[in-house]
């Protein structure tokens, strides 16, 4: 039987994945807000901080900057991944393997699944492979679970959010990376929906502390497992001061007035 778990990419059983494959997936218009964040260096430096359990990006950020803090922080390799220019229906192209993943140190993979796009059977033929490749190093699948795309009306609508994680559990995924649904009620049935692949919330844009670290307590309420974030952390001036908030409400229960105290 394959190892199955997030072990390596966990904490207390709780996730805090910091995101940074957004060079690829919007450009270099997101490191605008705190200029030397397009420095991957910078955001490695923030990965560091005993809150974040991985840091997921892509394979030539990887190749380049992971040898230097391979000792600090857990490699969570983003196998796929398009641009802001590509115009067609959603599809992300795998950029490398879950082979060559594991020869530069990674400790999981991440896939963003387009569920409801016309290229929907290309990604899952995708992800079938890399989610058995992973089973065979003994490393945890998050699943970018996005539906999206022609069959997609509204992908935050809160029976589309317990789609995708419902299909994370079907196809193998030990962490399901879901958009949040707007409400701790709707974030339970996506957690009910994915059985027992962890839920956690993908960030968004960046919005105020408060209304950012609310949405993260009801997650954790609603029995999800934690976060995977990029702005709302490194396009923040301050990008500690959040994480040490994080690190309350995920992995101390705290609510989102109490951790920014
Ligand atoms: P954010 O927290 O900044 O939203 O990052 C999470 C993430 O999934 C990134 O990994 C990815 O680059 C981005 O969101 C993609 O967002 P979208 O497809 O909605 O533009």
């Amino acid at each position: 039987m394959p190892q199955i778990g997030d072990d390596a990419i966990s904490r207390d059983g709780k996730v805090l994945i910091l995101a940074m494959d957004h060079g690829l997936e919007h450009g270099p218009v997101d490191f605008e807000p705190v200029p030397e964040t397009i420095d991957p260096s910078t955001v490695f430096d923030v990965a560091t901080h005993d809150a974040v359990t991985a840091m997921a990006v892509q394979k030539g950020v990887a190749e380049r900057y992971y040898p230097s803090y391979e000792d600090d922080v857990a490699l969570l390799a983003k196998l796929n991944g398009t641009s802001n220019l590509w115009m067609g229906e959603p599809y992300s192209p795998k950029n490398w393997t879950v082979d060559y993943a594991a020869e530069l140190g990674a400790e999981a993979v991440g896939y963003t699944v387009y569920s409801g796009s016309n290229h929907e059977p290309e990604m899952y033929e995708d992800f079938r492979e890399i989610q058995e490749n992973a089973r065979a190093h003994g490393m945890p699948v998050v699943m970018w679970s996005y539906p999206r795309g022609q069959g997609v009306k509204n992908d935050t609508k809160d029976d589309v959010i317990a789609y995708g994680s419902r299909i994370a559990l079907e196809l193998g995924a030990d962490v399901a990376k879901v958009k949040y649904p707007g409400s701790k009620e709707a974030m339970e049935w996506a957690v009910d929906a994915a059985g027992n692949t962890k839920v956690v919330m993908s960030g968004g844009s960046k919005v105020d502390d408060l209304s950012f670290l609310r949405s993260v307590e009801a997650v954790m309420e609603a029995g999800g497992a934690g976060l995977a974030v990029g702005r709302n952390v490194w396009q923040r001036e301050e990008p500690e001061r959040i994480l040490d908030a994080l690190e309350k409400v995920i992995y101390e229960g705290a609510g989102a007035e109490e951790a920014l105290d």
